[in-house]
């Protein structure tokens, strides 16, 4: 049924973002028009613009909309809230032209089964994405914490836009230190200090030290990316997150390989039901570092890796697992190997972590039609395959991690900061994925931990634990 534009003459349609309108803009909007009588355009809603991976827009939906409005060349606003909703409209709207910029050449020709298809040129030399670049605020990120994560840290951050690190600091028990070999960035003495320097800070301490530095860096009001986890007991990592959201500053850990393209892309493919259901993970995690000290307990494995280890678990399967068994290994105070095994409501998972004890970084994710296979490093996840029954049908799929792969992070950092609208609809799941880490390995050392006995033959000795 065609609504209100009978006897309207020929009627063109064409839609956009339109986001800080431009005159790029203003001439398709024209060239669109010229090409009939009654012109509507269809304005993009912030939620579909998400949907189809649009995430810096700029203006709202309704500063958009006056901005198409004050042209006085559209005849008619639309909201266009979702993929399918073209061929409605065309059909609504008894549609005789869609018309779009030739940026999109070929992608709506499927449309030409309801009416003519036109591509407009595309004005040379303006566009949204440009002035979006220009009005972007810079993010001023300092570090508290020295070594190669700092370092590497930098190094990423430096292929990022619009962040710049100023500052880097060291912190021992007693406070905030300068670092000489960090001398080329500013120090400071004081969290106060550090917040009159910088907006954020990426937290790299011992992790002993981490919830109190957490704490004093978002009391002063800076915002923070933490390596992991954030703290140790659900209860402080709930506070920390309850100090984050009453300071409306965001707080996130640095889980490198959860933004990494290859494990976004992954997810995408397991939700669409690639394998079927997930009936398994497999999934392992280990490194030989230089140097350990076995005398202090948080060299463990689980006071520095577990969120990365229960990460593809807890974000493939869900962060409520039913039930959760734990079993560890020690050398002297240091929990050097850790399995965990998740029950969920349809599926298991199996997750292991050796810090001091080395094994195949491999994940394997089962379903009921075939199943993935990522080789190690699975946490860089830039390939993977999709294996079924038939062995010769192996579907392979590579998706670039660039550099070491902290830059995907810090993009996402910046756009949480510089952006709170999207920080809210992404905090509720990865606050949940930090209390669901942190109350799985809450349960080490307690009745519900299987302990194995302490092989200690590198060191003679060999008591239990
Ligand atoms: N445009 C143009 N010249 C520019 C920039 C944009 O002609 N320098 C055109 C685009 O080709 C498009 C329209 O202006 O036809 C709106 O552009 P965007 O706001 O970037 O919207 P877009 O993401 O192209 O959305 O369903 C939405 C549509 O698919 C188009």
């Amino acid at each position: 049924m065609a609504d209100g534009n009978q006897g309207k003459g020929k009627v063109v349609i064409t839609y956009g973002t339109f986001d800080l309108f431009h005159y790029g803009h203003e001439a398709l909007l024209r060239r669109a028009k010229e090409l009939g009588d009654y012109l509507i355009v269809g304005v993009t809603s912030d939620a579909f613009d998400r949907s189809r991976g649009k995430l810096n827009v700029k203006q709202s939906l309704i500063e958009r909309i006056k901005s198409v409005e004050n042209t006085g060349l559209a005849d008619k606003i639309i909201v266009e809230e979702f993929k399918g909703q073209k061929i409605d409209d065309i059909r609504k709207y008894n549609v005789d032209i869609f018309a779009l910029g030739s940026d999109w050449v070929g992608k709506f020709d499927y449309l030409e089964e309801y009416c003519d298809v036109v591509y407009l040129p595309r004005t040379q030399g303006v566009s949204s994405t440009e002035l979006r670049r220009m009005t972007a605020k810079t993010l001023r990120l300092g570090c508290i914490g020295t070594g190669i994560f700092t370092d590497r840290m930098i190094r990423e951050a430096s292929y990022v836009s619009n962040v710049r690190v100023l500052s880097v600091v060291a912190a021992d028990a007693d406070g905030l230190k300068a670092d000489s070999t960090y001398d080329q960035y500013k120090s400071a003495e004081s969290f106060e200090e550090l917040a009159d320097i910088v907006d954020a800070v990426y937290v790299n301490t011992k992790p002993a030290l981490r919830p109190g530095v957490l704490e004093k860096a978002l009391e002063a009001g800076l915002h923070v990316i933490s390596e992991g986890p954030i703290a140790f007991t659900v209860e402080d990592v709930k506070r920390l997150q309850k100090l984050a959201a009453d300071k409306g500053l965001v707080l996130i850990e640095a889980l490198t390989a959860m933004y990494l393209p290859g494990f976004q892309r992954l997810k995408l493919l397991l939700e669409s039901g690639i394998v079927g259901e997930i009936k398994d993970i497999d999934a392992s995690y280990s490194i030989v570092p230089d140097s350990l000290d076995f005398r202090d307990r948080y060299s463990s494995n689980f006071y520095n890796m577990s969120s990365r280890t229960l990460l593809p678990a807890l974000v493939y399967l869900g962060a409520k697992p039913k039930d959760v068994q734990v079993i560890c290994g020690y050398e002297q105070d240091m929990c050097t190997w850790s399995k965990y095994n998740l029950l969920f409501e349809t599926a298991s998972a199996t997750l292991k972590t050796g810090r001091g004890v080395k094994t195949e970084g491999d994940m394997t994710i089962t379903g009921t039609d075939g199943y993935i296979y990522v080789p190690a490093p699975w946490w860089r996840l830039e390939y993977f395959e999709i294996r079924n029954e038939d062995l010769r049908d192996v579907k392979k799929h590579y998706y670039e991690c660039a550099g070491e792969g902290q830059r995907y992070l810090i993009k996402e950092f910046y756009l949480y900061w510089s952006d709170p609208a999207i920080y809210d609809m992404a905090k509720g799941t990865l606050e949940e994925l930090e209390v669901a880490t942190v109350g799985i390995i809450e349960r080490i050392g307690s009745d519900q931990c299987i302990t194995l006995a302490n092989h200690s033959s590198r060191f003679g000795g060999g008591e239990n634990v």
